[in-house]
């Protein structure tokens, strides 16, 4: 991300206090109609707190459903808020076993000596009988991964406060959105209680701040558990306590040091010499902060030792207090969270959480329905800032949070929708700086995916298969029905492309994006294999992930490649690559583009007819194309039709992620009551009382994923223009949004009312010519520019082209409104 870029997200999102200014920098303030500025001004939602906030009145008794989870996007920790012991599990995301250091046999995933005749084995049994039963292939192809690890828990403070039996009142535990923090409350024997709970990312450590309304009113015993998978040397000191040892499985070496900082009262270490005492304190703040020796490099992953990075941490932030702690906390937080809000209409209810969400749909009052998925839209971007961070890795099945040595599918990182999920939200959303532990971690992969590249197709370039794990494992598992995708490698590289589209960042494209695709390009120019029937290049063994047999050139294949080689010839004729953007031109005009019109109307998951009208299978990978691919485009009304039409035959069951990537899906057919009937089934059917996305079980996905859609409900920008309000259902019929992002670099606010958009704002980074589509231009209206009397708009009908200027504002409003 360039300086530029960021000064212009400010300029254009900054809000309610400093948007006038922001207006006035602009140097168009002082020309402004005041009807427009009461807009803009009216346009930003009274976000009273406890519109952007979760909260249940009662401790939490299950970590899944009802913990509040904070983090950093490299720490994250989860609140219970138990009132007399409190645990607070918390999470270091590189702390994995498996990898190198579990013992010679960890491969990576690759086979010695080469799976190349396998392959070929398997190629010519495909042209031959036309299918395979996942079960014959994986025998041939697939293996057992030896070593391949799991995402660990760190461990826990256990907090055992003295004091507090008996009956509290008044419990609420909170998440604010708005803060980025977590708090507790109760009054206790007329003492009200306050516990605060954030992690720094300019500070990388979690703090606790314990506080009451009287004095000496804080007494605990602190301890710090760390699972028995490990080796353990404690070290506690009067108001200091570390933890340091290594994974008895891979002998990674990890660190935790906390410090506690008491007010009023004093802090000892405990006789037995674990844990901490404090006693009558007034107020007391806790940091902790955790590292591992691992390091994102390929053939070993180890790097610094731990200690002396958490001691530098704790000895950056010794001056700071409390206060200061959190302001620079929330400055860093509220600088990414604040770029979007939300209004469609929500009021606050006075419901907890949890009340929120078993009322849902039943409650007769649509603002408390619409307050829930607000929240849970604001949510998914919250997770992603609090997941992903620059300097860490990216966010994994369950973002950054897992309280078990074992967790589902290990907490890694599934390529065949589950990791570009996560992502979703970032463009679109205003989130762009979350992709760079994306980017981080792709690049870091390529190494060891040059390795799976010779070994299983003797190709050059790089690929993965269906998931990756924090080792660099680019070879397969031997699960029958999901191990084969090595199309996941263009999945991951369409980030990269979307990544400059939206942000323009020419830098960017030429030294990280370009690099990347061209090799990821590179296997495929070597793997595609030429049809004898149809000449056409085509993807063999191919596998529409988790579904039917294996084919020859299922249509995922086919459109995931198409994806990539148009992205890259694109990326290269942008670059002046003319030699490289012809060959992968011609590549492309060879390349079976994997669309198919079947039988009974639908677009063809294989090249042969083979879909089950009666499938409701949750992979809807044939509709890649569609969403998040941008091969059909609205212009094709018969594609279109065909996706809906297989679309409608999955039904609108399946799994949290499932139902999201429906969301997105029916946004893409401008179907806005649909997209919103998959937002209430999700809500209904996957979530979990804390708003997490559950598969089941909790998988972060279908968080993002939803994040994204409603997105894509507001504004689409796929094809040559950017359409507002693409697929607006009936329930959000008036509201307002600012901030959300379009590709050109674009960024925009808007404000609807009985379903049509009335208002909007455009301001583009640079200089550039624009389609819009809107119901607006239909009717009369009126446009300006800051500083400028005259825009430059063509057009008809709900289609108009601006020639923009870069940084500023421009501003259509429609005449119907004017008199409101
Ligand atoms: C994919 C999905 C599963 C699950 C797993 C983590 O394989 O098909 O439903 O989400 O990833």
């Amino acid at each position: 991300m360039t300086d530029k870029d960021n000064r212009l997200r400010v300029i254009c999102l900054e809000r309610k206090s400093t948007s006038f200014q922001a207006l006035q920098r602009l140097g168009g303030a002082g020309r402004l109609p005041v009807l427009s500025l009461l807009l803009w001004l009216s346009l930003l939602p009274a976000q009273a707190s406890e519109l952007l906030q979760l909260r249940f009145d009662e401790p939490s008794s299950d970590w899944e459903r009802e913990s509040l989870p904070i983090g950093n996007g490299a720490l994250g920790a989860t609140v219970q808020g138990g009132v007399e012991r409190d645990r607070l599990q918390f999470n270091e995301k590189t702390l994995w076993t498996g990898g190198p250091g579990a013992g010679e046999a960890y491969d990576y995933g690759v086979p010695e000596p080469s799976y190349t005749d396998r392959l070929a084995e398997v190629r010519q049994q495909l042209r031959e009988e036309g299918a395979l039963d996942p079960e014959r292939v994986v025998k041939q192809l697939g293996r057992a991964a030896r070593h391949y690890g799991n995402y660990q828990s760190f461990g826990a403070l256990v907090f055992d406060h003295r004091g507090l039996d008996g009956a509290v009142s008044g419990y609420r535990r909170l998440l604010d959105l708005e803060q980025g923090e977590a708090s507790v409350r109760f009054e206790h024997q007329g003492v009200q209680y306050r516990r605060d709970y954030f992690v720094s990312y300019p500070d990388q450590m979690v703090v606790v701040r314990l506080s009451a309304d009287q004095p000496g009113k804080i007494a605990f015993d602190l301890a710090l558990e760390v699972p028995d998978n490990r080796s353990v040397a404690r070290r506690v000191q009067d108001d200091q306590m570390r933890v340091v040892g290594a994974l008895k499985d891979n002998g990674l070496r990890y660190a935790t040091r906390l410090d506690v900082q008491v007010e009023g009262g004093e802090s000892s270490a405990s006789e037995n010499g674990h844990q901490l005492e404090v006693r009558e304190a007034d107020a007391v703040t806790v940091r902790l902060t955790a590292a591992t020796d691992y390091r994102l490099a390929y053939p070993d992953y180890r790097g610094d030792s731990p200690e002396p990075q958490v001691d530098t941490r704790m000895k950056r932030a010794a001056n700071l207090d409390f206060q200061q702690l959190r302001e620079r906390h929330r400055q860093d937080y509220q600088h990414l969270f604040q770029r979007v809000s939300l209004d469609i209409g929500q009021e606050a209810s006075g419901k907890s959480t949890p009340a929120l969400l078993s009322d849902y749909s039943d409650s007769n009052r649509p603002e408390e329905d619409r307050l829930l998925e607000s929240l849970y839209f604001q949510f998914g971007r919250y997770l992603l800032i609090s997941s992903s961070r620059a300097g860490s890795l990216p966010a994994n099945l369950q973002g950054v949070w897992n309280n078990s040595r074992t967790p589902p599918w290990n907490a890694d990182y599934h390529a065949n929708i589950n990791l570009q999920m996560n992502y979703w939200p970032a463009e679109i959303t205003n989130l762009a700086e979350t992709t760079g532990p994306l980017f981080d971690f792709v690049d870091a992969l390529v190494a060891p995916g040059r390795q799976s590249a010779q070994k299983f197709f003797g190709a050059r370039g790089w690929t993965l298969f269906l998931n990756t794990n924090v080792w660099g494992f680019t070879g397969v598992i031997d699960w029958p029905t999901a191990f084969w995708q090595p199309e996941a490698n263009a999945w991951l590289a369409q980030h990269y492309y979307e990544h400059y589209l939206f942000n323009r960042d020419r830098k960017f494209l030429a030294e990280r994006a370009y690099p990347l695709m061209l090799e990821t390009a590179h296997f495929w120019l070597d793997a595609l294999v030429e049809d004898p029937q149809t000449g056409k290049l085509i993807v063999t063994p191919s596998y529409s992930p988790e579904h039917g047999d294996f084919t020859e050139a299922a249509a995922m294949s086919q459109q995931l490649v198409y994806d990539l080689l148009r992205n890259t010839r694109n990326a290269a004729r942008e670059l002046g690559e003319d030699k490289v953007a012809r060959q992968i031109h011609e590549a492309l005009q060879a390349l079976d583009p994997g669309l198919r019109i079947g039988s009974w109307g639908q677009l063809q998951e294989w090249r042969e007819d083979r879909d089950d009208p009666e499938s409701d299978h949750r992979h809807v990978s044939h509709l890649f194309a569609l969403h998040p691919g941008r091969q059909i485009s609205l212009e094709q009304p018969e594609l279109l039709s065909a996706a809906r039409t297989s679309l409608e035959a999955r039904g609108d069951g399946g799994t949290g992620w499932a139902q999201a990537w429906k969301i997105n899906l029916w946004a893409r057919l401008k179907d806005g009551e649909r997209a919103h009937k998959l937002l209430s089934d999700q809500l209904r059917d996957s979530t979990l009382p804390n708003l997490w996305d559950t598969h089941p079980p909790f998988q972060i996905d279908g968080n993002f994923g939803a994040t994204a859609g409603m997105a894509e409900m507001l504004l689409q920008s796929h094809g040559d223009a950017i359409h507002l309000l693409p697929a607006l259902p009936s329930a959000w019929s008036e509201g307002s949004v600012s901030g959300l992002r379009a590709r050109g670099d674009f960024t925009l606010n808007m404000k609807w009312k009985d379903g049509r958009l009335v208002w909007f704002e455009v301001v583009s980074g640079e200089p550039a010519e624009i389609a819009l589509v809107s119901t607006l231009f239909e009717s009369d209206f009126t446009q300006e520019v800051s500083g400028e009397d005259i825009v430059k708009v063509e057009g008809r009908n709900s289609r108009r082209r601006v020639s923009m200027q870069g940084d500023k504002v421009y501003r259509f409003q429609s005449a119907l409104t004017a008199a409101d």
